[in-house]
């Protein structure tokens, strides 16, 4: 072999050799990353926050170029029904990654609790100053300090009352009825207030509930949660009183999300943005003028099969009730004295931070 097939012969071997580094070093790379990234959510894929959750398990896909995977578990599937835990399991890593409501986390991160408290924030406009101002800055850094890497806002929305027995207008009206709520303690307090008797149970036996009539009413969003379960087959009343809202906060186990390489956390936080504002637009489309109508469409290419969900609620027989100003008012005087017990427990600062972003 002369000097030209020697050196030919080296460079080919270099080549390969560099080949065969690079596909080694892929392939650790690649082993630090889990077959699958297990997500926890409260509700099943057909309502809107569990579209919301699979727009972002494909997002996360498509722009990690398939390294990252995420697997919903639907219900809680994980916790068995337990709602509320969803926090401590993502912060102890045992799941990496949730989709949730901030009242199923509200039991780690207190401040949460600023969105249930009773005829606070009222409307979009009030929230999205909340969530974009120093409300959310601080409450964010409230779930780094747990463990928690909060990614983006979600919405399930302004929760509605819906019953079987009669329109709600006054507090009166809510007198021993039997309500639905969440575990969670400011829930309990709020329809005691109100003199109704609240029972506590985990979605996933909720709508069994609902159905063999062991209760008279519950508390849900009308679009993505009530119209979801068919709540007119239960419920003939509706009364649209907008007294707290629940945001939904994608988040990672903190430990595991700042081990990722820049590229990957910056690719899954797009991913949360991006199908935060798809499950946002869902829940509020029909509700803000064409606002969010306009995002699915353009933004998304998503046609809604139900674009007013108050027309569509009235067209399967449901009886809405709209409260005038003072009708509502009367609801926030009766639950009023709850702030005194509740404010403290979210904390003072965050109560003044979310008036002073409200106000701007
Ligand atoms: O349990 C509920 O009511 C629900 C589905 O809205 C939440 O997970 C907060």
């Amino acid at each position: 072999m002369g000097i030209t097939g020697k050196c030919l012969k080296k460079s080919l071997i270099m080549t390969v050799a560099a080949f065969m580094v690079l596909m080694f070093a892929i392939s650790v790379n690649a082993g630090n990353y889990k077959k699958e990234y297990k997500m926890t959510l409260n509700v099943g894929p057909q309502f809107y926050w569990g579209m919301g959750a699979i727009k972002f398990v494909e997002l996360v896909k498509e722009k990690t170029n398939g390294q990252i995977n995420i697997k919903p578990y639907f219900g809680s599937a994980l916790l068995k029904g337990a709602q509320l835990k969803s926090p401590q399991m993502v912060s102890k890593g045992v799941i990496d990654v949730a989709y949730e409501s901030t009242i199923n986390t509200a039991a780690v991160i207190p401040e949460m609790d600023i969105f249930s408290l009773p005829f606070f924030i009222n409307n979009f406009e009030n929230l999205d100053k909340m969530e974009s101002g120093e409300t959310g800055k601080a409450i964010f850094a409230a779930m780094e300090k747990k463990g928690l890497v909060p990614l983006a806002w979600g919405e399930n929305g302004f929760r509605q009352i819906t019953n079987d027995k009669r329109p709600i207008r006054t507090p009166d009206d809510l007198k021993g009825l039997k309500i639905r709520v969440v575990g969670s303690p400011i829930f309990i307090d709020i329809f005691k207030k109100l003199g109704a008797d609240p029972v506590n149970m985990n979605w996933g036996d909720a709508v069994t509930g609902f159905q063999q009539g062991v209760v008279d009413g519950q508390e849900n969003p009308l679009p993505g949660v009530a119209i979801t379960v068919q709540i007119y087959q239960y419920h003939k009343y509706i009364t649209r009183w907008n007294y707290l809202v629940d945001p939904l906060i994608i988040y990672w186990n903190k430990k595991e999300f700042n081990a990722f390489p820049l590229e990957i956390q910056t690719a899954i936080r797009e991913a949360a943005v991006e199908s935060g504002r798809f499950e946002k637009a869902l829940n509020r489309a029909g509700l803000d003028g064409d606002i969010s109508l306009n995002i699915l469409k353009n933004e998304f290419n998503h046609e809604m099969e139900i674009p007013d969900p108050i027309k569509f609620a009235e067209s399967k027989g449901m009886v809405v009730t709209n409260l005038t100003d003072a009708e509502r008012q009367a609801f926030a005087d009766a639950t009023k004295s709850l702030y005194e017990k509740w404010i403290p427990k979210i904390g003072e600062d965050l109560y003044k931070k979310a008036v002073a972003d409200m106000s701007k």
